[in-house]
């Protein structure tokens, strides 16, 4: 479905400069941009690109089950208020925000799939144990990553269809700057907005390291990666966190080479998205799936 005159009909592109800053986007979506079918190859635009029309038209999109079979959403039994991803190992284990998991005991949690037709209320499972990275600093959210393991596995997803974290002697061929990578999540869609009903993606780019900082303009270290528009305009927002942010590798292989982490505000110009670098904590996620596949909790 293509919702391009509606948004317009709630947010005029004439609308611009100052009121178009207030009125404006998160989680995937600007101001009278649009939101349409999934396309199946991830396409960023490139930097040149932001100051043309092609920027007017550049898409997030709605996807469901069957097009992103490894998501998943956390929540109270409601509307998600975190993503995830199920982790090509044994269909039972999902990785997420460090900080997505401290808020709530594991006994109010619910983690669900997406519907077959979209929405957020797909399958649930509920969770058996939690592990943070030891190295999580909730102040600067170093190394916001955690593993969620589920009562039951899902059986919609065969191993083969998960995406593998991607491996660290790969990163600087498969999530270099100007990379394009695709994010999903069912987060805010404006700064004002509640959470998304449908799942949306965008296609973001990856920043130079060098360009990544806080907004007091400290660096910020290589446990995270940014991304997303120099213009701004397309971005995670609340509500996604914990979710993926994919690369497509070669040979149709896709690597999970992000997770959402935080960002100042949503889609502002000069100010990406903030992921864990998911290369600097593969090791920690697959050793600790086998830790935790050996117990029973
Ligand atoms: C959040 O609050 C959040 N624009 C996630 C991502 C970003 C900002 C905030 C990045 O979950």
């Amino acid at each position: 479905m293509n919702l391009h005159s509606n948004w317009h009909l709630l947010l005029p592109r004439e609308i611009e400069g100052i009121h178009r800053a207030i009125l404006v986007t998160c989680l995937l979506v600007f101001s009278g941009f649009h939101i349409s079918a999934s396309r199946a190859e991830i396409t960023c635009l490139s930097n040149a690109d932001e100051n043309t029309e092609a920027f007017e038209n550049f898409n997030a999109e709605y996807i469901d089950l069957e097009h992103a079979p490894w998501m998943v959403n956390l929540s109270l039994g409601g509307e998600p208020f975190c993503g995830g991803a199920i982790v090509d190992s044994g269909l039972q284990f999902v990785i997420t925000a460090a900080h997505c998991v401290k808020k709530y005991p594991k006994s109010d949690l619910w983690i669900r799939i997406a519907a077959p037709r979209g929405g957020y209320s797909g399958e649930s499972r509920r969770v058996v144990s939690i592990r943070s990275h030891p190295r999580y600093y909730d102040k600067t959210k170093a190394y916001d990553v955690a593993v969620v393991k589920l009562d039951r596995a899902y059986s919609h997803v065969e191993p083969s269809q998960l995406v593998p974290l991607l491996p660290k002697d790969q990163a600087h061929f498969w999530a270099k700057p100007g990379d394009c990578a695709r994010v999903m999540g069912w987060g805010k869609t404006t700064e004002y907005s509640s959470a998304s009903e449908e799942l949306l993606q965008v296609d973001v780019r990856i920043w130079p390291q060098s360009e990544c900082k806080n907004s007091n303009g400290v660096a910020i270290g290589p446990h995270s990666l940014c991304a997303g528009y120099y213009r701004g305009g397309f971005d995670s927002c609340g509500g996604d966190s914990g979710g993926p942010l994919l690369v497509q590798g070669g040979n149709f292989e896709k690597f999970i080479v992000g997770i959402v982490s935080w960002g100042r505000d949503c889609g502002r110009a000069d100010y990406p998205g903030v992921y864990t670098r998911v290369s600097e904590v593969r090791d920690w996620v697959y050793g600790t799936i086998k830790e935790m596949s050996e117990t029973s909790n």
